[in-house]
């Protein structure tokens, strides 16, 4: 026997019982998601560990289809004086008697077997006569009861009916749990509420809270490193072309935007598995992230040209929007004589600098990058991506969207980590430097999260 919190979760059908399953499990492959009624036939159960021990099992159950010939039928079982438990056992085993009502049974039996109730409810449900019964049917249970408010954020969301309907029925404690776009701290305060209701549990749900206060925080600090490694990566990459070679800088710029597409990909991925969301449970035309690239492209020539803050003659050496040369750095433009006096007229470090990239012009070669404005762009969208999954829950069966981001016209910095990496196309994966810039860059990008 496991010491675990047994939790039966239950109210009428898709008031969205499976969806705060997955949201509470972390596990968007939990039971079956729909709009359509009934998809949940039998009770289906999730462990939630805590340290390696059970500390809250959940289960799932059918919708409660007719709430109201249920009670009807139970009424009329057992004697005036017996309880309620006493009649739900009588109907229970009266397997006539409950043959029309399967579903309803199954759900019974399985809040018999559990120390609480979750009751969910739509919001945006008017209260019906079947709401009432079904809150009368749990009461005869003798079990306690925690209603929870589900689709909070539709508009058509209205709580003072239920709370009213609830307080009669003896429910004052009433939790709010949006299931797929729960607030920060909800799942924590519906901990609490199982707590205040289920004395003997109050030390393992903290400890549920906590563990998962600590796994939020390890996970967001993974998140924004992974974007800063991919920053960085992307800062660095250098593709060698001739430019003056039209039908080969159009190659070398393929393969270069590929690269960068390539990346931010791995980006998308690597942040789905942080926090733990599945495509596969999705249908795949209806994310823009499965196939390929972000619905922006990073090379959106719109978008760049209002963000970009052009550097010099790269691009009018024949490059599209978004890719400058390499010579152009911090914004100079070089041409021969210039670099040459550079070169002459600069410190040791300058010719360092420029002497390898001046003896590749000499070669006719040249090497791609993103400019600025595509680093920022990038930026923007993983912060975006982040953002968005820290919020959303499990539950939620919606793609994201992930709108292009079109900062105003004012001035735009990038962070001093990620324009050293730009410099610095030479660092190896593991070099010191490399991850030096990718700490201090992860901290800035952490420090102005929301
Ligand atoms: N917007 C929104 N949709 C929800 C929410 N909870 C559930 N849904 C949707 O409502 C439908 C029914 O949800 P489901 O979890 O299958 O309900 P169940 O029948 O009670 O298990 C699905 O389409 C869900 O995506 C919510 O909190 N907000
Ligand atoms: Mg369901």
């Amino acid at each position: 026997m496991s010491g675990a919190l047994k939790l039966a979760v239950v109210g009428h059908t898709n008031v969205g019982k499976t969806s705060l399953l997955r949201t509470l499990t972390r596990d968007s492959g939990f039971g079956e998601v729909s709009a359509r009624p009934s998809t949940t036939r039998d009770v289906q159960g999730a462990r939630i560990l805590v340290d390696g021990e059970a500390v809250l099992e959940l289960f799932d159950t059918p919708g409660m289809e007719d709430p109201i010939g249920v009670l009807a039928m139970i009424e009329r079982v057992g004697s005036r004086r017996s309880d309620g438990i006493e009649r739900i056992r009588a109907w229970l085993d009266a397997p006539a008697q409950r043959v029309a009502h399967e579903q309803e049974a199954k759900v019974i039996e399985q809040v018999l077997r559990s120390d609480a109730a979750l009751y969910i409810i739509d919001s945006r449900d008017p209260v019906l006569a079947k709401h009432r019964d079904e809150l009368q049917l749990l009461a005869l249970c003798a079990v306690p009861v925690l209603p929870v408010l589900n689709f909070l954020r539709d508009p058509r969301s209205e709580e003072q009916p239920w709370l009213d309907v609830l307080a009669r029925a003896g429910l004052h404690a009433v939790m709010r749990f949006d299931s797929v776009a729960p607030e920060r701290d909800a799942e924590a305060r519906l901990m609490g509420g199982l707590a205040t209701l289920l004395q003997r549990h109050e030390q393992s749900l903290e400890r549920l809270v906590q563990a998962r206060a600590r796994d939020a925080e390890r996970r967001r600090q993974v998140a924004w490193r992974l974007v800063a490694e991919a920053l960085v990566d992307v800062a660095g990459l250098r593709v060698e072309t001739v430019v003056e070679d039209a039908a080969v800088i159009r190659r070398d710029e393929a393969r270069f935007r590929q690269a960068v597409c390539d990346r931010e990909q791995k980006l998308v991925d690597d942040l789905l598995a942080c926090y733990r969301f599945n495509l596969d449970a999705v249908e795949a035309d209806e994310l823009p992230l499965q196939n390929g690239s972000w619905e922006v492209d990073a090379f959106d020539t719109a978008a760049l040209g209002l963000l970009s803050a052009r550097l010099g003659g790269g691009a009018a050496a024949g490059a599209a929007a978004g890719v400058g040369i390499d010579l152009a750095v911090g914004g100079m433009t070089l041409g021969a004589a210039a670099l040459t006096g550079a070169l002459l007229g600069g410190s040791a470090q300058t010719a360092r600098h420029y002497g390898r990239k001046l003896l590749q012009r000499w070669q006719g070669k040249q090497s791609l990058r993103v400019d600025q404005a595509v680093l920022l762009h990038m930026q923007m969208r993983a912060r975006k991506l982040v953002e968005a999954l820290e919020l959303r829950g499990h539950g939620a069966v919606q793609p994201f969207r992930l709108d292009r981001e079109i900062p105003g016209r004012s001035r735009i910095v990038l962070p001093a980590p990620l324009r050293r990496a730009s410099r610095h196309p030479e660092w190896s994966p593991d070099s010191e430097s490399r991850q030096h810039a990718i700490d201090l860059l992860a901290e800035h990008l952490s420090e102005h999260a929301d």
